[in-house]
């Protein structure tokens, strides 16, 4: 099993709290908005680990909320948006990816002088966001196995919006699901991710059609699958994505792998842990 034991833990109760910060900026509907300005105010409550840094009384062990005040400014007198709505959306990313010490953040904008013809003290939009868990499956029996993997490993690993936390051995499963073709090599990763779960989909769909995937036969052979298994505790059932996957609990090429990475990891519809969902198959306590 490999680890990247810098990532820190996604909940804690810690917080830094920013009030009030004032820009003058140039976001708004309207061409007056965007051509005279005027202030905006924002709030921002970064959850942050501080107890190292409180312990060694040692700035460098936290975020220094100097350098985020600057560059709230900085980015919202740079951008002009239409919507409160977009300027949170984008700052919030711009402070995750900036600050790798932020684990999630809740951002207020508040317009006190929105043009609005009633007596209106102010409007704001404010939204949470943050780095989110997610459990992929991996597989391929086509081609070169297991360089298939390794890329997608390391495609993910460098992407922006993703943080690679765990991932699991690779290993060799024959085929499931009654379909006669070659052995597969499988994995698991676990990681911290920027993306909502149907964007994370595009992102996997898309490594897969890189690693030149073609969809011609269900369950055929494929270069590269990349299946969402969890995504924090989240249950979805859309036309185009299934969350948790609804077949995990009775594949062992899928529950091994995450045996390595992840068996404490709550299913969020039988309420059974991983461990306890391999016991239910397997019969055993460990792999
Ligand atoms: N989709 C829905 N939910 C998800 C999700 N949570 N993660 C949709 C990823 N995709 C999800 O998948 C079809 C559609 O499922 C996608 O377009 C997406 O919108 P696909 O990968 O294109 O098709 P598929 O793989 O042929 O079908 P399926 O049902 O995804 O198959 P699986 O579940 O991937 O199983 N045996 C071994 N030993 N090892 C294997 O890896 N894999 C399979 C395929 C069969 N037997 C195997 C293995
Ligand atoms: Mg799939």
């Amino acid at each position: 099993m490999r680890e990247d034991r810098s990532v820190s833990p996604l909940r804690n109760p810690d917080a830094i709290r920013i009030r009030e910060l004032e820009v003058y900026a140039w976001h708004g509907v309207f061409p007056e908005e965007t051509k005279l300005g005027q202030k905006f105010y924002v709030n921002a409550a970064l959850s942050v680990s501080t107890c190292a840094a409180g312990k060694a009384d040692d700035l460098s062990l936290s975020v220094d909320y100097g350098r985020v005040c600057q560059e709230i400014h900085r980015f919202l007198t740079d951008h002009t948006y239409q919507l409160l709505e977009a300027a949170a959306e984008h700052l919030a990313c711009h402070l995750l990816l900036t600050f790798a010490g932020i684990h999630a953040l809740e951002l207020e904008i508040r317009k006190p002088a929105a043009p609005i013809p009633l007596p209106v003290g102010s409007v704001s939009v404010c939204i949470t966001r943050g780095w989110r868990r997610a459990v992929i499956s991996c597989g391929s029996n086509l081609g070169e196995k297991e360089a298939y993997l390794r890329e997608a490993m390391d495609k993910i690993a460098h992407d922006m919006k993703c943080r690679l936390v765990r991932s699991a051995d690779f290993i060799v499963t024959a085929p499931y699901g009654g379909v006669e073709q070659d052995d597969f090599v499988n994995g698991a990763f676990l990681l911290e991710t920027l993306y909502d779960p149907q964007e994370l989909l595009t992102f996997l769909n898309r490594l897969e059609a890189e690693a030149g995937r073609e969809r011609k036969i269900h369950w055929g052979p494929r270069t590269l699958d990349l299946d969402i298994i969890f995504y924090e505790d989240s249950v979805i059932r859309t036309d185009r994505l299934t969350i948790p996957h609804p077949d995990m609990q009775n594949r062992e090429f899928v529950l091994r792998p995450l045996m390595q990475i992840v068996p404490e990891w709550v299913h969020p519809v039988y309420g059974k842990t991983v461990a306890g969902i391999w016991e239910s198959m397997t019969g055993s306590h460990g792999i």
